[in-house]
């Protein structure tokens, strides 16, 4: 593997080089999962959140054939102004080699982050495995940010899973591809616009110290390679109210059927219809929620730091 694809932006390289903390954040929430017009508030302000948290933000995309790391306030401008294509991490070696911009999911956000040297990542919610017929999509639909947090020690803090997957066998391909899940400061596995779904965490961590403890000792001591996930629920004042929550997904179940959505376009679109529906209820929970998201893992990448340096 080379590394001349990475274009890491001075201020991240000089984080890197000198051991101080950083997070990465994913352009696909920015670009396909939240409106024009909104996101790119919700990208100066997720860095700002990093920033007021003691770490250095690092937003990533792909830009003219190259993966960057940490973006000018020109290029976090383009990843929100439309028209970038998604890329998994599939997609990132036709991107890099013919020289086209696309946003990066969580899959091919950790994937870079990686390469980078960046051991942190804050987004909203982990890719999982979609429902099927007769509640979802037609096809078999398990994102591939499950393999590669499987296969890429990083540490993803979200806030669950979108409750439009199957939340139940989600969490069973974590724990079939060991992956170490911690709760923070919850027993319960969350569902991203809920605090809370029917299914408990393996683990549990109470403050950012513990939660680099775990980290380090897995990424040292255990074989493996996998990532860890951290999940942090919605802040309770933004959570969104349940029954607007089942009806808002029973309806999106049927508009991906209507219109036979499949593959990447689930997400943004069930994403899409959630936002219009509820009058965008569950627009100001995304936020709320991501921007907490990136809150912990700033604190978590502070503690991780002083860990090394110890
Ligand atoms: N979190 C959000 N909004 C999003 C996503 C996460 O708050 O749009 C994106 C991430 O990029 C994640 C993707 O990787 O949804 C999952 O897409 P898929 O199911 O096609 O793998
Ligand atoms: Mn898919």
């Amino acid at each position: 593997m080379n590394t001349d694809h990475l274009a890491l932006s001075p201020e991240v390289a000089d984080a890197l080089a000198t051991g101080r903390p950083v997070v990465a954040l994913e352009s696909t929430l920015l670009a396909h999962g939240l409106p024009q017009g909104r996101n790119l508030e919700v990208g100066v302000r997720l860095e700002q959140v990093v920033r007021d948290a003691g770490a250095v933000p690092a937003t990533i995309a792909v830009l003219g054939g190259k993966a960057r790391i940490g973006l000018t306030d020109a290029e976090l401008n383009q990843v929100c102004s439309g028209g970038l294509i998604k890329l998994s991490r599939r997609d990132l070696g036709p991107a890099l080699a013919l020289g086209r911009d696309g946003a990066t999911t969580v899959a091919s956000t950790a994937t870079l982050a990686h390469q980078a040297g960046i051991g942190v990542f804050a987004t909203g919610g982990l890719g999982g495995v979609h429902l099927t017929l007769p509640r979802g999509t037609a096809a078999w639909d398990v994102s591939a940010d499950l393999d590669v947090l499987a296969s890429t020690p990083v540490t993803v803090v979200c806030s669950g899973v979108k409750s439009v997957l199957d939340i139940a066998a989600t969490v069973e391909v974590l724990e079939t591809r060991s992956v170490p899940v911690l709760g923070y400061q919850t027993d319960a596995f969350p569902a991203f616009y809920l605090r809370v779904s029917a299914f408990p965490v393996p683990w549990r961590v109470d403050t950012p110290a513990d939660a680099a403890a775990v980290i380090d000792t897995h990424r040292t001591q255990v074989p493996g390679g996998a990532g860890v996930l951290l999940v942090n629920p919605i802040p309770v004042e933004h959570e969104l109210d349940r029954a607007l929550h089942d009806r808002l997904l029973q309806e999106g179940m049927d508009l991906l059927k209507s219109r036979d959505i499949r593959g990447k376009d689930v997400t943004p679109v069930l994403l899409e219809h959630f936002h219009t529906a509820s009058a965008g209820a569950s627009l100001t929970a995304n936020i709320e929620l991501v921007a907490d998201n990136a809150r912990v893992a700033a604190e978590v990448a502070v503690e991780l730091a002083q860990r090394s340096r110890r």
